[in-house]
């Protein structure tokens, strides 16, 4: 009796352990566009065109390797619409009882896999560096999960960048070289692709069924296959690695991409290993063509960031996403949406969210990540956001980003105190401020820059939280050293532009 294979729109590998596990000579692989995975939030039309793209071209390499598919287009009449209805449709066409697959990278679909009304045996998805049991083993008896000491222990187990057992160049961690700001100019741009026939086709069905999504679909440049993957990670180790440790951290009003990788997509969906892209970053710094701090800057955020956000996500359980810790209960302003603002940074970084389904770490950290902190928004409601706009947007990597490290929302899991900042770092590492409508150097008045404000605003309303925090404590100092009417000036501003933004006006 034949069985069921299923592969996820982002389990494109063909090292896929239920692939593994299946017989190329009887089993039949379900692959299916369904209209519950393209609309459980509403992703950026981008997102499903990479994803249905890709998903057809992998589907068509698995045939010319000699198995046999299932594959539902999203507009087939017959497309029972998710993803157990397909497999107890295809279940019932061929007289298969059992499913084998891989784990989903969310528990939404974990559950749903579990309650489908047929046998699926889910095999762990092992495209990773740590197994469940590793990060469980490592988290266990630990009073605070920080990131730096598993990264360590992912360095020591992979050897990346390791001399016997010493960090290459005599440090674990380069991150203070890599903090200049924004350069005068780029001179690098990231390769793009002409879209091929399946991929067109795929852009002609998501533009008749999602063009009034947020986001822009034309022009589409994204690779769809693991060939165009690869050309992509060929040309950033050869043209962006070198300075993307030095800049790693900072924004240009007139560049979205600066030396960023833009492969998280290719990771997520598996036309890339986490492994193969960290070797070819090594093998450029052991050629002496990058230097060790943008070679290790890299590798620790694949290694090191992305392993332990998934570690996170899968350790904590189903809950993480409701997590709450700063009970922040407000709705997320239109501008996230495309609606406009003053604040230049945040619709720069928005509108080119809209353009790309892409923006980089520190402008989702510390412009809309930032923002939404200092300004209280409900956390759940901005996850919602970052897993809709973003190309390379999972829960697994994506909530424990929004919810612990950008949103403090876990309580400190992640973050050992908030990321929040006054216009300060935004202007020491962008050059947005001097085309803003605002002044980053005032602190009060008309002008004043909206993070100055509410900078304060959340200092002062979470007090009992972090006032005792010894990384917090110089800025209660400098607050409380403020003279009292200044104090209470920029408190009343804040609330004012808060009261502003949540009626709607345009602020
Ligand atoms: P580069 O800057 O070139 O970095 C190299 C690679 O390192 C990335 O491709 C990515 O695979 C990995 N990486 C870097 N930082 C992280 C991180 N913090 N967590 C996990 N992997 C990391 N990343 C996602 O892949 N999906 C998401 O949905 C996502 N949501 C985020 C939400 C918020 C609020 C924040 C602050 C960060 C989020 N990130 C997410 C992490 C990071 O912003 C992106 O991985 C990165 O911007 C992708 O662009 P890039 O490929 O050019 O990365
Ligand atoms: C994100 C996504 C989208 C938009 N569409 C599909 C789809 O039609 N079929 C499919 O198998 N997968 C899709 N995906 C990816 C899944 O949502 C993803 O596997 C889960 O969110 C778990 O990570
Ligand atoms: Fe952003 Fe403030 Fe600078 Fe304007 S002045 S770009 S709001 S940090």
């Amino acid at each position: 009796m034949s069985r069921l294979v299923l592969v996820l729109g982002d389990q494109l590998s063909t090292g896929l352990s239920a692939l593994r596990e299946a017989d190329k000579s009887r089993d039949v692989i379900v692959m299916a566009e369904v209209a519950d995975e393209t609309t459980y939030v509403p992703h950026h039309p981008k997102k499903i065109a990479l994803i249905l793209a890709s998903m057809r071209k992998f589907a068509k390499s698995l045939r010319e390797d000699g198995w046999q598919i299932l594959y539902s287009k999203l507009d087939d009449s017959e497309n029972a619409g998710s993803i157990c209805a397909e497999l107890l449709r295809r279940a019932e066409e061929t007289g298969a009882t059992e499913v084998l697959a891989t784990e989903p990278g969310e528990w939404r679909l974990i559950e749903a896999l579990k309650s489908c009304p047929l046998k699926v045996r889910i095999h762990e998805d092992d495209r990773f560096i740590a197994s469940h049991s590793d990060f469980d083993r490592w988290a266990e008896g630990r009073k605070a999960l920080r990131m730096e000491y598993f990264y360590r222990d992912m360095r020591r187990k992979t050897g990346l960048l390791m001399q016997a057992d010493a960090p290459a160049g005599g440090q674990w961690n380069f991150d203070h070289d890599n903090r200049k700001p924004a350069p005068g100019s780029v001179s690098h741009a990231p390769v793009w692709f002409e879209p091929d026939k399946t991929t067109q086709e795929v852009l002609d069905l998501v533009e008749e069924r999602f063009s009034s999504s947020f986001g822009t679909l034309h022009p589409f440049g994204y690779a769809t296959d693991r060939a165009q993957a690869l050309a992509a990670l060929t040309h950033f180790v050869d043209h962006a690695l070198s300075s993307f440790g030095a800049y790693q951290d900072a924004i240009l009003d007139e560049n979205r991409f600066l030396y960023h990788s833009l492969l998280s997509a290719y990771l997520n969906i598996g036309l890339l290993g986490p492994l193969e892209v960290c070797q070819a970053v090594e093998n450029a710094y052991e050629r002496g063509d990058v230097p060790i701090n943008s070679a290790e800057g890299f590798i620790r955020q694949i290694i090191g960031w992305r392993e332990y956000m998934r570690g996170i996500y899968f350790h904590d359980g189903p809950e993480y996403t409701q997590r709450n810790a700063l009970n922040h209960k407000r709705k997320l302003p239109d501008f996230y949406w495309g609606a406009e603002t003053g604040m230049r940074c945040v619709s720069k970084a928005v509108a080119q969210t809209q353009a790309d389904a892409y923006a980089h770490h520190i402008q989702r950290l510390m412009v809309t990540g930032n923002f939404a902190l200092l300004a209280g928004v409900d956390p759940h409601a901005l996850h919602m956001w970052y897993l809709s706009v973003y190309i390379d947007a999972f829960e697994w990597v994506e909530a424990p980003n929004t919810i612990g490290m950008s949103q403090f929302a876990d309580g400190g899991m992640i973050a050992s105190k908030p990321y929040v900042s006054s216009g300060n770092y935004i202007t020491k590492m962008s050059d947005h401020c001097k085309r803003c409508s605002y002044d980053v150097k005032a602190k009060t008045g008309a002008k004043a820059c909206p993070f100055n404000l509410l900078y304060w605003h959340f200092m002062d309303r979470h007090r009992d939280r972090f006032e005792g925090n010894p990384r917090m404590a110089q800025m209660y100092r400098t607050f409380d050293r403020m003279d009292a009417d200044r104090r209470e000036t920029v408190l009343r501003e804040a609330q004012d532009f808060l009261d502003r933004m949540d009626a709607d006006e345009r602020v």
